[in-house]
Formats: structure tokens, C-alpha cells, sequence
């Protein structure tokens, strides 16, 4: 009997011992591709021979738990499968095409696409379709991406740091490249991969000139051949005035042949060192770059010079429309839209215009850029910001996906309803052939790549909506948390209900109702609203929000900037009247009296300030949820989650009570009943200074 009890209770321990697997120390490295423990033990077969194919089979015997049929891995025009007779048609040549059907008289679950590549997407499909609880024993999937080139931008620098990155140092180590190959960089690509990501841009768009030199093109070569067969190719930040500074020319005119002929000369070497290299992305005429305007030139005149050099290898240009000059008075806003649109049409068959989600700077929440659906002849790229610049750097958590979504169904309502930007991108609405969305990474040296757990969870937002734009962010954040943190319900449900809650916190905390761009200087880590000083006005939060003693909000309507002219007249005539604009974005278009009527009933004043004490209370309970799950995650990422969401509390405080202070200090109003005071007075918050935040350009 005791013997038996013991038994019983050895059992119950080792039981036990495997509920609390999570209990052990996880870094985060393994991201969403956490490998199934032992060798699966499926029987996983490839038919034809490439790399591509052999690290396709590779991932599933890593990755794949037991699967209840034997795997087989092949082209779609591979005789093997011609029985068959898949339906491959719609697939192109990334698509792929998972089913379970009877090869030579034995079931089989068949991984297919017309290129190797698309095999590899399949591969992981099938594991991602594993790992959310997928029945693979009746499986029949197929996906195609709807856009064409799915691009991370790094902006790495070469000296090591990395433009508003917070997970540490550039993961490109290129003082030791193109000699040592770090493996992560391997790691990097199937992470990647296992999104259908395929191109990666090196170096940040603030591109130095000594990237397109010798040694950088080989330490380039490295890594695109570390890439190549994870189906990604690599792309550079090209600085415009290389001719001069590299080439020795006087000049970087794009109508100059010399300089044609400069650019032509080193895209053909970079090509004889790269056969598959992309392209160029390029960042001209904005914050101190140069560009073809400093020649007088267009934007079309220069990169039409860029496109001429790689055509030929078929690359592309992807040509920043991320442009505002401090010679221009003009509305911020404005400006891109001013500068482009006539442009439409001059470009190039090979360049893309891309242009960011909204018309100034990757705001928590930003309308989206009028570019999109006004330039039907231009293929056009979308830039969303992965790195969390301004929604709290790594520390808070923010998950971007609802930002996206938000963005990708945005109606421009260009060619009629449901001219979402999503169709703007994928190429559909005008009928391109390009199409491209890009990414500003999040990814640096860290352990866990990106700062944090849930950081993590931005990255594979980006590259599934990269890949399906019609996707809903809740669906991926859920599918992100199953890899992530195995399929308990529990914490699958809480970690989706504070991901889904958790941008609008920061919206709500750091600038509610469409204000924008009120951070602190340089760093942008923190609260400004005061700032009034910096040589250029549009510098200045204050520019923004033009809160006086009757009002806040810049009016870009008729009677102030106009910029509500710059969308179709359908989306135009909504946000010309403060009543049919979304009160998300009221303050974006409207200037307002502090007493506005709300649609609540609240003033607009009350309604601010119940904003961003909703911003605290979310953090407050994300903090309270995440408490429930304690001992079902591993206790290294939920100790450094826990501490993390300790901090973003106390900043979501600090951005509250800054704010407030400073808008009191302005509209001379008192506080709601009720609702508790800043705790320092303005001056406190006003001396707050952080020169050496990360991610701060040097
Ligand atoms: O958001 C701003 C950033 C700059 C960045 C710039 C850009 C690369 O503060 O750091 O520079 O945008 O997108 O070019």
C-alpha cells in the first residue's frame, strides 16, 4: 500500500514536473519557431534535391511534433504529385498548397508550391498550422501572399547602433563580416522565412557612403548568401551623394552622365558580387539627406537614375516619400503630398514610392497618408514602423497588429468604396505588378531579439499581414501567443486580451483624441508638450497641438491648413466637419474650444482627461492579468514581462500626469471631480532629461 502510494505520488511529481515545463528558463531566442523537443518523429520526405528544399525538410524534423501522417515534400511540377492533379494555378510563385490526399496508395500530407521557396512557406505553414491546433490529418490550405516584396528596413548603422532600435546592438556584426557568418544569422533568415518575409534592407536610410564601397559590398555578399536559400534577398540604403563622396565626382546631379554612369558602374559591381540583389532604398531630401533636389531635380529625376542602374539585373528602387523641408511653411502634413503627387506617372516601371502609414512620423495613431490612392500610376510601398519609437521603445507593451489593421483597412475610397490602402499596396486597385509593404525592424542583438517578449509579437504581425493584409490582428495575435507560449487557453486568452487592449492604452496615455507628435526632443522617449524652442517649428509639439487659453488641435480644414483637401472628396467632406470626423482623430484635423461637446456628453476637456486616466487603468489591469498566469509561463519571460509592464506603469503615470499638468498650465481649467492631480507640479516634469536614451541618432 505505502509502496503503492509513494508510486502514485512519483507519478503525480512527474506529472507535475511536466505541467510546470513552462516554469523553466526561457530567453526568447527560439521567437515563434520553438522546436517540438526530440527529432520529430514523422516520416519526412523530399522529393528533388535543392538547399532550399533539404532546409524546408530540416524545419519540419525540428519543429514538427508527431504528425498523424507521413510528410512529403515536393515541387507541384514534380512528376511525383502529377496524379494528383493539385489545384496550383492561383498559387504564383510563393504560394503554397498543403493537403492530405493519397500519394502511391499511402496517405501522405503534401507540402507543394511551384518554386522551392514556396515549398519552404509551406513547410512552415504546416508547423504554424501544428502549432494552433490545426487537424492535419484532413488538412487542405492553400495561400498565396497578395504582396509582392515583403521588406524589413534596418536601420542599422555601421558603427554598430541602431536608429531608434531598442534590443541592443545591430545584430550585423560588420567589423567581423563577411569572415565569420554568426550563426544567428541562420536563425534570423528562418525566423523570417517562417513569415514569408523575403527581402531585408541593411543599413539605415540615414545611409553612410562607405556602404557602397568594396569591403561593404562583400560584407553584403555574406549575408545575401546566408539569405539566399530562405528565399530573402538583401537590399541597401543608398546615400545619394555617393558619387561625390565615394565616386570623387563633383557632383551627384541625376542628369549629369557622369553620375549616371557612376551609379550604373556600382550597380554592376555590386551585381557581379550579388546576382540576386534587390535593389536600393532610398531616403533623399529629408532631415538633412541629400537628394535630387539639391540639383533642382525631382524626385522622379532621381530615382529614375537609380532605376536605370539596376534594371538591367532587375532590381528596383524603393524611393522614400517621407519628405518635409524647413523651407517649405507649409502644414508638415502637406508636404509629401505637395511633392509627389505631380510626379505620378514620372516615375520609373522599377521604383516604388513608399511612403509611411500616416503623414507625419509613425504616431501612435496617425490618419492614413493621403499619398495612398492618389498616385494610380506609381506602384506604392507602405512603411510601418515595427520599432516602437514612439509607443514606449522596448519596455512598454504595445501591440502594433490593431495599428496595422487599422491602417491596411483604411478607406481612400480613391476608385469608390472599399479602395482600402491594403489594395493600394497589393497592387490590385490600379492593377501593378510591383507591390510592396516595408517594415522598420525591431530586431538587434538581444537575447530575445526585440527587446521583449511581446515586441516579438510586432515582428511576426508585420510579415503575416506582409503576406496576407486581409488578416485580423486579433487572429494573429492569437496564432502569435500558441507558438509562443504553448496552447494553454489560459494564457493563450490573456495574452491576446492584453495584446488587443494595448496599443489604444498608449494612444490613450500619451496623446488621446488625434493629438500627435507631443514627445520629448531628440529622443522621443517621454512626454513634451511644452516644447517650443527648436529651430525648425515643425519640430515642436506645440506646432502640433496649438493649445492656447480657448482651444487645442490644429485645424486643417478650409479654414486652417487644408490638408483634409489632399483625400478624395468623400473622405475629405467627413473630416472637414468636426462632428463626421472620428473622434480618435478629432484633434489631428479640428481646433476646438476646451468646452467642445463630446459625443459621450463630456466636454472635450473632461473627455481628454478620462482618456488618459483609461490609458493608466489599462496598464493597471494588463498588470493584473498578466499576474494570472504567473507559473503557467516560464518564469524568465514572465519576470522580465511582469517588470516591464511595472515600468510602462509608471510612464503611462508620468506621460498622464506631464500631460495634464501642462494642458492646466494652458487652459487654465481644473481637474474633473474625482480624478487625482499630477503628482509633481510642470516644472518637475519639464526638467526631466534624457540624453542618453537608446535608439537616440548620433
Ligand atoms: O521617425 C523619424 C525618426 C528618424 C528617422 C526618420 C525617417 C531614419 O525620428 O530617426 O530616420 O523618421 O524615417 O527617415
Amino acid at each position: 500500500m505505502m509502496k503503492k502510494r509513494l508510486l502514485t505520488i512519483g507519478v503525480c511529481v512527474a506529472a507535475l514536473g511536466l505541467a510546470s515545463a513552462p516554469a523553466l528558463a526561457n530567453d526568447g531566442y527560439d521567437l515563434w519557431l520553438a522546436p517540438a523537443g526530440s527529432p520529430s518523429a514523422t516520416e519526412i520526405r523530399v522529393v528533388g534535391q535543392s538547399e532550399t528544399l533539404d532546409r524546408a525538410a530540416a524545419e519540419l524534423r525540428r519543429d514538427l511534433a508527431a504528425a498523424p501522417l507521413p510528410v512529403v515534400l515536393a515541387r507541384a511540377d514534380d512528376p511525383a504529385l502529377a496524379a494528383l492533379r493539385l489545384p496550383t494555378a492561383a498559387l504564383g510563385d510563393e504560394g503554397y498548397l498543403l493537403r492530405a490526399a493519397t500519394l502511391d496508395g499511402r496517405k501522405t500530407l503534401i507540402v507543394t508550391g511551384k518554386t522551392d521557396r514556396a515549398v519552404l512557406y509551406g513547410a512552415f505553414a504546416l508547423i504554424r498550422a501544428q502549432k494552433t491546433g490545426a487537424d492535419l490529418a484532413a488538412i487542405d490550405l492553400q495561400s498565396a501572399p497578395k504582396i509582392g516584396l515583403r521588406v524589413l528596413n534596418h536601420w542599422d548603422n555601421l558603427d554598430g547602433s541602431v536608429e531608434r532600435g531598442y534590443a541592443g546592438q545591430s545584430l550585423w556584426d560588420w567589423w567581423t563580416l563577411p569572415d565569420f557568418k554568426d550563426p544567428r544569422y541562420t536563425d534570423y533568415a528562418r525566423a523570417n522565412a517562417a513569415l514569408g518575409i523575403n527581402g531585408i534592407v541593411l543599413n539605415n536610410v540615414n545611409a553612410k557612403p562607405e556602404s557602397l564601397t568594396a569591403p561593404y559590398i562583400a560584407k553584403a555578399k555574406a549575408l545575401a548568401e546566408v539569405f539566399r536559400p530562405w528565399g530573402i534577398k538583401v537590399y541597401l540604403s543608398a546615400r545619394f551623394s555617393a558619387p561625390i563622396e565615394v565616386g570623387h565626382l563633383k557632383s551627384a546631379d541625376p542628369l549629369d552622365p557622369e553620375v549616371q554612369a557612376w551609379w550604373k558602374a556600382k550597380s554592376d559591381e555590386i551585381y557581379r558580387e550579388i546576382p540576386d540583389f534587390g535593389g536600393f532604398l532610398v531616403k533623399a531630401n529629408s532631415e538633412g539627406q541629400p537628394g535630387p533636389r539639391d540639383y533642382h531635380r525631382s524626385h522622379a529625376e532621381g530615382a529614375n537614375m537609380l532605376a536605370a542602374a539596376v534594371a538591367p539585373h532587375n532590381g528596383i528602387v524603393m524611393w522614400r516619400a517621407f519628405v518635409y523641408a524647413e523651407t517649405d511653411p507649409d502644414d508638415r502634413a502637406k508636404q509629401a503630398y505637395t511633392e509627389f503627387k505631380p510626379l505620378d506617372g514620372k516615375f520609373a516601371d522599377n521604383v516604388l514610392v513608399q511612403v509611411k502609414n500616416g503623414a507625419i512620423d509613425f504616431q501612435p495613431r496617425e490618419p492614413f497618408h493621403p499619398l495612398f490612392g492618389a498616385m494610380p500610376k506609381t506602384p506604392m510601398m507602405l512603411e510601418f514602423q515595427i520599432t516602437k519609437e514612439y509607443l514606449g521603445f522596448a519596455t512598454h507593451l504595445a501591440y502594433l497588429g490593431p495599428l496595422f489593421e487599422e491602417v491596411l483597412e483604411a478607406d481612400t475610397r480613391a476608385k469608390g468604396k472599399g479602395s482600402t490602402v491594403a489594395k493600394v499596396i497589393d497592387g490590385s486597385l490600379y492593377g501593378h505588378k510591383l507591390s510592396g509593404i516595408a517594415g522598420v525592424a525591431n530586431v538587434g542583438r538581444d537575447r530575445d531579439w526585440s527587446g521583449s517578449t511581446f515586441n516579438q509579437a510586432n515582428w511576426y504581425a508585420f510579415g503575416r499581414l506582409a503576406w496576407d493584409p486581409t488578416l485580423s490582428a486579433d487572429r494573429i495575435a492569437r496564432e502569435w501567443a500558441q507558438q509562443t507560449f504553448g496552447n494553454d487557453p489560459r494564457v493563450v486568452d490573456t495574452a491576446v486580451k492584453m495584446m488587443m487592449a494595448s496599443r489604444e492604452a498608449v494612444v490613450d496615455y500619451t496623446g488621446p483624441l488625434g493629438l500627435a507628435h507631443v514627445m520629448g526632443t531628440g529622443h522621443h522617449y517621454g512626454p513634451g508638450p511644452w516644447i517650443s524652442d527648436l529651430a525648425r517649428p515643425e519640430w515642436n509639439p506645440v506646432y502640433y497641438h496649438k493649445a492656447d487659453r480657448d482651444g487645442i488641435g490644429f485645424d486643417r480644414t478650409k479654414t486652417g491648413s487644408n490638408a483634409v483637401a489632399q483625400y478624395e472628396p468623400a473622405v475629405a467632406k467627413l473630416l472637414a466637419d468636426p462632428r463626421t470626423t472620428p473622434e480618435s482623430e478629432l484633434l489631428w484635423f479640428h481646433h476646438l474650444p476646451w468646452d467642445w461637446k463630446m459625443k459621450s456628453g463630456r466636454t472635450l476637456w473632461q473627455e481628454m482627461v478620462a482618456h488618459y486616466d483609461r490609458g493608466v487603468a489599462t496598464v493597471a489591469q494588463m498588470q493584473s492579468e498578466w499576474q494570472g498566469v504567473k507559473g503557467l509561463v516560464d518564469a524568465e519571460r514572465w519576470q522580465k514581462t511582469a517588470s516591464y509592464l511595472q515600468i510602462q506603469h509608471n510612464e503611462a503615470k508620468w506621460w498622464r500626469d506631464a500631460s495634464l499638468a501642462y494642458w492646466m498650465s494652458v487652459n487654465g481649467l481644473p481637474l474633473p471631480a474625482g480624478v487625482a492631480a499630477p503628482e509633481h507640479d510642470l516644472a518637475w516634469y519639464k526638467a526631466q532629461d534624457f540624453p542618453l536614451a537608446p535608439g537616440h541618432p548620433h
